[in-house]
């Protein structure tokens, strides 16, 4: 589906490790980067303002390794893969491989490495409230979304008021539903969700009890999960008019 960029054995001297003296001294680190992304506009147009500059992003990381400092490659890898996920709009999905050839584990090694993946997501979020005011927790639940870090709203429907489904006598709800950009994996974005309901006050006093805000995911790229705690697609949506009528107003052309 996209096409691919490819930095090989990028070298750079750091001090990151877990022994003090990996800290101090550095040593030689080798990095390998798999950008996704689709090059025909700029393979069109001959022009590398429609692509992702190889020479800048091995600067970017160079520049990264050599002025930050952290115990595991594992911390260097994910964040250079976020870190270029949000500076470059074209990429799609990256992988990002940290080799450390000289590890000093007194054991023969040619290296030892990680590779972490990152990719954008696409997900729906159900928004609701029927305690106090309801269009504040509502929007400050969109403008926290949006400025969380590897998040960003994309689209918002309008608010509508709402009886409560459930059998549940209780005041009026207003929904809404929101579409994200994030590269947040299903359980990281359930917590950052938790976050922020908790940030506007909610108690779960009881199940279905009233609340300031309430905030689900519906859907996450095509995926389908069945666990403890998270189901995707939200597992009552099809029968919620409340979820179903705004993500038509933004989503129209989704086939649930
Ligand atoms: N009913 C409406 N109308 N809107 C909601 O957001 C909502 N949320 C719930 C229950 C209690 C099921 N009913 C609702 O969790």
């Amino acid at each position: 589906m996209f096409d691919e960029i490819r930095i090989e054995e990028l070298e750079v001297f750091a001090k990151h490790g877990v022994f003090p003296e990996e800290n101090t001294l550095g040593q030689k680190f080798l990095v390998n980067v798999c950008i996704k992304t689709d090059v025909s506009k700029a393979a069109a147009g001959d022009d590398i303002h429609s692509s992702v500059h190889y020479g800048n992003v091995c600067s970017y990381i160079s520049e990264f390794m050599r002025n930050n400092t952290f115990k595991l490659i594992e911390t260097v890898a994910e964040r250079i893969a976020m870190g270029l996920l949000v500076k470059y709009d074209l990429i799609r999905e990256i992988s990002v491989e940290i080799k450390k050839p000289w590890a000093p584990i007194g054991l023969p090694v040619e290296s030892v490495s990680v590779m972490v993946n990152r990719s954008w997501h696409r997900a729906f979020i159900a928004l609701g409230s029927n305690m106090g005011d309801k269009n504040k927790y509502l929007n400050d639940a969109v403008s926290a979304l949006d400025k969380a870090d590897g998040c960003e709203v994309k689209k918002v429907s309008s608010f509508i008021v709402t009886k409560p489904y459930g059998n549940v006598e209780q005041d009026d709800f207003l929904n809404g539903v929101l579409e994200l950009k994030t590269y947040l994996r299903p359980y990281e974005l359930l917590d950052l969700l938790h976050e922020i309901e908790n940030a506007a006050g909610r108690k779960r006093v009881r199940r279905w009890g009233p609340r300031t805000l309430d905030l689900d995911i519906l859907l996450y790229d095509d995926i389908r999960m069945n666990e403890e705690n998270l189901t995707i697609p939200h597992a009552d949506m099809k029968n919620r008019d409340f979820v179903l009528t705004p993500l038509k107003e933004i989503a129209p052309y989704l086939v649930l």
